[in-house]
């Protein structure tokens, strides 16, 4: 085989995930609940090669993060140096998420190309090893990863057309400028004085989650996503020094939504680590929440994506 060509999705969290187990990088401390994206898209190809390359939307890079994964990858299991090219069709360095999609399609890709052969088990914890969220776009629709569960695997909660949910992607900035994930929640687990109340409040708000999705009961999912944000945003603040990831487009952003829904218009939010701002609703209110969203300053652009499935090797 010369290529494999893997197509992964981006997920958001909507009962977000922000710090790692004591002396583990890749073991997340409490569970977490996502949504996969499925209009938005990585296609990353890899490929044996004289040497190790790896080209993002048609950029040469040298990003730590991925060198030192295939570093490791290659010392656990012997692969042969790699060109790789991953290729987006949304803004790769606004904070969408696509490490995520970016390390699920390596691994998967890596494990085909190389025949390694690996148990589920050891493919999820491959792709977890460079970004925790990257083993939930193993799977399309609804997907839970809940590090209680002994062998710490990503599942498929329910298939997107279980409940056709919308996402309103609204771009605050164009580049992704603050502190990393890896580095911020590492950060908050040191010194937020909260962190312990916000571990017990996700478990919390991952259990109320999963019955409001089987349940497809949108008031109740509303309310947990949009706390766990601003939870997940109170834990970022009361680090130190502090970690502020929205800007004035995201707080407009917020005004927008909530006069939505002053105005019945099914629709909630959340945030991740940038300034981006993530409107789930129903398809009904779906071009509404665009416009306004997109008439709202400070917004510089806005995407919309159905929920999608799961990711595919060619
Ligand atoms: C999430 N985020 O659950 C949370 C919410 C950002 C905020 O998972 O250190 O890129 O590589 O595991 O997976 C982003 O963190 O971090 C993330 P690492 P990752 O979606």
């Amino acid at each position: 085989m010369t290529s494999i060509t893997v197509d992964a999705h981006p997920n958001i969290a909507l009962v977000k995930y922000w710090g790692k187990q004591p002396g583990t990088t890749d073991v997340p401390s409490a569970p977490s609940l996502s949504i996969t994206l499925g209009d938005l898209t990585t296609t990353t190809t890899v490929a044996e090669s004289k040497a190790d390359k790896v080209v993002l939307n048609g950029q040469v890079v040298h990003d730590p993060k991925i060198d030192a994964w295939i570093g490791k990858t290659r010392l656990d299991y012997g692969i042969p140096t790699l060109e790789i090219h991953s290729h987006s069709n949304f803004p790769v360095a606004s904070g969408l998420a696509s490490s995520a999609a970016g390390f699920c399609a390596l691994a998967l890709g890596i494990n085909q190309l190389c025949e390694l052969n690996l148990s589920q088990q050891d493919l999820f914890a491959l792709a977890r090893s460079g970004s925790v969220s990257a083993a939930r776009s193993f799977f399309g629709g609804y997907v839970i990863l809940d590090p209680r569960n002994s062998r710490k695997i990503p599942a498929q909660l329910h298939a997107p057309e279980h409940w056709d949910l919308r996402v309103v992607i609204a771009i605050a900035a164009q580049k992704q400028k603050s502190i990393g994930s890896t580095r911020g929640m590492a950060q908050t687990v040191a010194t937020s004085p909260f962190y312990s109340s916000w571990i017990q409040a996700t478990e919390t708000d991952y259990e109320a989650a999963i019955r409001a999705i089987d349940d497809k009961n949108f008031t109740a999912l509303a309310d947990i996503t949009e706390r766990s944000c601003h939870q997940l945003h109170a834990v970022m603040l009361t680090t130190q020094p502090p970690l502020l990831y929205w800007n004035s487009g995201t707080l407009a952003g917020i005004s927008t939504i909530r006069r939505l829904q002053r105005d019945h218009v099914p629709v909630f939010f959340t945030s991740d680590a940038g300034p981006q701002l993530k409107a789930i609703c129903l398809p009904s209110a779906v071009n509404t929440v665009r416009q306004q969203l997109a008439n709202t300053k400070g917004i510089l652009d806005v995407m919309v994506s159905r929920l999608g499935n799961d990711p595919i090797v060619g």
